[in-house]
């Protein structure tokens, strides 16, 4: 306890306390709140061995794993100069010199964020990433940016993998200090589903920018720039970081008939820079930026305006490699990949492929190849800890140009229709996608508005309902929630406006609104509420678990009592964390810094009367026992 802990302080220890000691050291204080991690994570490890992780559905007793190879690095070296310091020296109108300034193409990894939401519903674990972070930005300090961070991370990591997700900002940050961290923000929806208050979203930009993000993505799921100027103008005027824009790549700019032609996308590109973005990005949630609109796309674009281009797309057509090399040549200034194994489908375009073809180009990026095979083989054998989220896809499909379904949702789909009981017509699912869009006048679709979307096209399929049942009787159908919320006008303005005739039906009588939707929302009052939630909470927890739970309410109570029980699971070993330890089987666990334990599982009881079971462990040499109630 806390005396123990005055005794054992070295300053104490070696008589040089003076009187301000303690008030100087209130680290002391804090020391109950840690007490017992080790029997906490016991806890953990007992729960998992008695009723196994409850995220984990799929359990396949053949899977192998390979202990994955950390590529060598020298761990004790300094990083080599990177985009990180570009920007602190010259700002963000500096790093963006410097990027026009450079002819060689430029790279954003997202083998952090979009891969795994792509391919493995986001589960990536903060540990596996921090094992070849370090290294990874020693060995190619040439990467432009690690995109680590937002979309769909903040609220899964609480939801399913109980970590903070403050915490892996800030441990990313510190093991890549000469490389550019950036994530994805879905302007006034933040990393949530939903428009928050203004006040809310400027101090989530701020304290984000504080504990080390420099890129921020903005976008908006209707590609309505009213939803993004909060989040620009704080980027701006309140941080030192990159406001980079996002127009959301919607149908063929090839087609002439399209509603998304090439006027729509200079239009708003000048918007957008107007708006003081410092970086464009094209982001090609679906993937279906075609090769030959890829040259007439970035080739306009770059005649239209000042700022860098960023090219963002998913290879589900399997055809966007080409397309990258396309854009390259019209002069795209950065392009967003993945490391081979976290690549391809669903996830970004294969890096190390892009890389090995560029050589010898004028634009080639000059990385070391076999250095990023050897990370690669890292992800690969990682990757098969995750193997019960792997969404199953097996090629590339042409189909996507029709539904325009995105990555991180395409891979989501089956198993959710699945669940529903709606697995022998996904097909129908996937048509119904493409009805829907057309229904709700060709919208853009990406987290959130491609959730409604998604939540009608399954509603239609379900109820066997036709485009003519919606229209003939529709008074009498009870639409999904996010159906009616989306044409009352909660995510904004589409362009073009939503059809008249489907929003009267969809509305009931209500009336819509056309304003900012964050503008009916009171604002988050930071003092009072802050207060209170300590109350609620404890006093431990800080503004950025505030800034959690007023994102996330119930996602971040269920995660602070998770981790009451079971402490920082975050530090087990992933596959003790999902699939437990088996009879002696033994795992070294670092629960701090140059702090480990030992612990090994000994045997688990039979459940008695209570269906309670006795889990042995042995922890640094001792006998522990865990009662846990058997669920099963
Ligand atoms: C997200 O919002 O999480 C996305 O990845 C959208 O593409
Ligand atoms: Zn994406």
């Amino acid at each position: 306890g806390f005396l123990e802990n005055v005794l054992k302080h070295p300053t104490f220890y070696n008589g040089e306390a003076t009187v301000k000691f303690i008030e100087s050291h209130p680290e002391l204080f804090e020391m109950p709140r840690f007490m017992n991690r080790a029997t906490r994570l016991l806890n953990y490890l007992g729960e998992v061995a008695v009723n196994g992780n409850p995220n984990v559905k799929r359990i396949d007793p053949y899977v192998h794993f390979r202990e994955p190879k950390i590529p060598a690095s020298d761990r004790l070296a300094s990083h080599p100069r990177g985009t990180k310091q570009i920007l602190t020296e010259g700002g963000p109108d500096g790093l963006v010199k410097w990027v026009k300034d450079q002819k060689q193409i430029l790279f954003t990894d997202t083998t952090f964020r979009d891969a795994h939401q792509s391919l493995l519903a986001t589960r990536m674990r903060t540990l596996d990433i921090l094992k070849v972070t370090d290294g990874f930005t020693k060995n190619h300090p040439e990467i432009f940016s690690l995109e680590m961070w937002g979309g769909a991370t903040f609220d899964v990591s609480m939801r399913f993998l109980n970590e903070n997700p403050w915490d892996r900002l800030k441990l990313i940050r510190e093991a890549a200090p000469n490389t550019l961290t950036q994530m994805l923000l879905r302007g006034s929806n933040g990393v949530g589903y939903t428009a928050y208050p203004d006040n809310l979203i400027e101090r989530f930009v701020e304290k984000t920018a504080e504990h080390g993000m420099d890129v921020f993505r903005i976008f908006d799921s209707l590609n309505w720039i009213e939803n993004m100027k909060v989040s620009i103008k704080t980027v701006r005027e309140r941080t030192n970081s990159v406001a980079e824009a996002c127009i959301c790549y919607t149908g063929d700019v090839l087609d002439a008939n399209s509603k998304y032609n090439l006027q729509y996308y200079i239009d708003m590109a000048k918007a957008l820079e107007d708006e003081g973005a410092h970086i464009l990005c094209i982001k090609d949630m679906a993937g279906l930026l075609k090769p030959r609109a890829a040259t007439k796309l970035i080739t306009a674009l770059k005649e239209s305006v000042e700022m860098p281009i960023h090219l963002h797309t998913h290879d589900t057509s399997s055809m966007q490699a080409t397309t990258y090399f396309h854009a390259i040549e019209a002069g795209v200034d950065i392009v967003d990949v993945a490391i081979a194994s976290m690549s391809g489908l669903t996830s970004q375009p294969n890096f190390n492929s892009i890389v090995a073809c560029l050589e010898g180009h004028e634009r080639d990026p000059k990385i070391n190849l076999s250095k990023l095979n050897e990370y690669s083989n890292y992800w690969e054998d990682v990757r098969e800890y995750y193997y019960p989220f792997e969404s199953g896809l097996k090629a590339g499909t042409a189909e996507v140009y029709d539904h325009e379904i995105p990555g991180g949702q395409y891979s989501n789909l089956r198993p959710q229709a699945t669940a529903l009981g709606l697995e022998h017509k996904f097909e129908e699912v996937k048509r119904n996608y493409a009805i829907v869009n057309k229904l709700f006048g060709d919208i853009v679709k990406v987290t959130p508005s491609s959730k409604v979307v998604g939540d009608m096209a399954i509603y239609m399929t379900s109820n066997n309902l036709t485009v003519e049942d919606i229209m003939t009787r529709g008074e009498s159908l009870s639409f999904p929630e996010s159906v009616v919320s989306l044409f009352r006008g909660d995510l904004g303005q589409t362009p073009g406006g939503f059809p008249q005739e489907l929003s009267k039906i969809i509305l009931k009588g209500k009336t819509a609104y056309t304003d900012r939707p964050n503008a009916h929302l009171v604002p988050v009052d930071f003092d009072k509420e802050f207060k209170q939630f300590q109350i609620d909470f404890d006093e431990y927890c800080d503004e950025l678990d505030f800034l959690s739970y007023k994102l996330y309410p119930k996602v971040f109570r269920d995660f602070y009592e998770h981790w009451q029980t079971y402490g920082e699971v975050r530090h087990l070993p992933t596959k003790a964390f999902f699939y437990g330890l088996k009879e002696n089987e033994e795992v070294f666990v670092q629960i701090g810094k140059g702090k480990h334990i030992i612990v090994k599982m000994l045997h688990k009881s039979e459940p008695d009367e209570d269906a309670i079971r006795k889990v042995y462990f042995d922890l640094n040499g001792q006998t522990r026992v865990i009662e846990v109630k058997d669920q099963n």
